[in-house]
């Protein structure tokens, strides 16, 4: 296993990190049709003719932003984002109809054959990641490679320990503000407490629950605990989609017909070229998972940032996903 270099302070150990790309503009952009009641929002940033690579947000429901356009050499790839179903520019937004994983894998085929594109080096972070790794194991033929952060299987493991029981020793203050929306008798299953509220057809009962749940991601996310919470998190059109869309999938656990699908189906990616990078202290996504998917993908290069929680501008993960893309390029 790959670490990085654990010296005296953050401060030294940024000296020798690498940094995003320069901020860019897509240049091209527009909306998608489905098929369905969705239409895709998807941007293309980089190089017209350069190397391929699409980017999936987390979440699910989280939306893409500029950022995310700068962990890749924009005069060397051709990257393309889009907003999943109901989140961003998507629309209609926050909409739960015909939104599951298997639809936004459709999304991104049907992505794919838009652009003219045969193969693509696949991005993601967070939910990006299980998405990517369900997207890699049904059509590995248009896989390059995957670039991996903060990995998530949306195993019952993991969600019990987010919204449950768990990451609630760590953040006893976020947590206090995560359960205040719900009557104690209801505490006993937060994800059915959290999903009756924000399938309510009042909005004001939405937009209360939408808020706390989105701030007890925000206020987990960093390594810099709750004082950093992204300013995002707090916006309500936000909230609100991030909200409805993670709790939809989540308690349908993924849209996975078992626990343990992605690890069960991962012979199919073996000969993928990965890098995971993953926070040591992501209280969000835990490292027990990346851990078990490295060992179950020997291929992949597994890196574990000292100094970083789940946020995929943490310096230490931003240092290794740039080095990944970068190497990427060379396949
Ligand atoms: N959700 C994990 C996830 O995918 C449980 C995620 N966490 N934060 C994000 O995504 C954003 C940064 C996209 C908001």
């Amino acid at each position: 296993m790959e670490r990085t270099h654990a010296p005296a302070s953050p401060a030294v150990a940024n000296a020798h990190r690498r940094t995003l790309y320069p901020d860019n503009e897509p240049f091209a952009s527009g909306w998608l049709a489905t098929g369905g009641p969705h239409e895709i929002y998807y941007e293309e940033c980089g190089r017209p003719d350069g190397r391929p690579a699409v980017i999936l947000h987390g979440g699910p429901g989280g939306a893409i932003n500029p950022t995310m356009r700068r962990f890749f050499d924009p005069s060397r790839w051709r990257m393309a984002l889009f907003d999943q179903r109901g989140c961003g520019k998507s629309r209609p937004n926050a909409s739960l109809e015909d939104n599951t994983t298997w639809a936004l894998i459709e999304d991104i085929e049907r992505l794919r054959e838009h652009l003219g594109v045969e193969k693509w080096c696949v991005f993601g972070g967070s939910w990006g990641s299980t998405l990517a790794l369900a997207y890699a194991i049904t059509h590995p033929e248009r896989v390059s490679a995957l670039v991996l952060r903060g990995i998530f299987l949306v195993s019952e493991r993991e969600l019990r320990w987010f919204y449950q029981d768990g990451a609630s020793m760590m953040f006893p203050d976020a947590w206090a503000r995560f359960l205040d929306p719900i009557p104690e008798a209801e505490r006993g299953d937060l994800m059915g407490a959290y999903h009756r509220r924000l399938t309510h057809p009042d909005r004001r009962v939405q937009a209360r629950a939408a808020a706390a749940w989105s701030q007890w991601e925000g206020d987990t996310i960093s390594i810099r605990g709750p004082e950093a919470r992204p300013a995002k998190f707090n916006e309500m059109d936000f909230a609100v989609a991030f909200a409805r869309i993670e709790c939809h999938y989540f308690a349908n656990k993924g849209f996975f017909p078992e626990d343990g699908w992605i690890l069960n189906n991962i012979a199919r990616i073996q000969n993928i070229p990965g890098w995971i990078v993953q926070g040591r202290f992501d209280v969000v996504t835990p490292l027990e998972s990346a851990w078990k998917l490295k060992t179950a993908w020997p291929r992949a290069h597994f890196e574990v940032v000292w100094d970083a929680g789940h946020a995929s501008t943490e310096p230490g993960v931003v240092d290794g996903l740039v080095r990944a893309t970068d190497k990427a390029l060379a396949l």
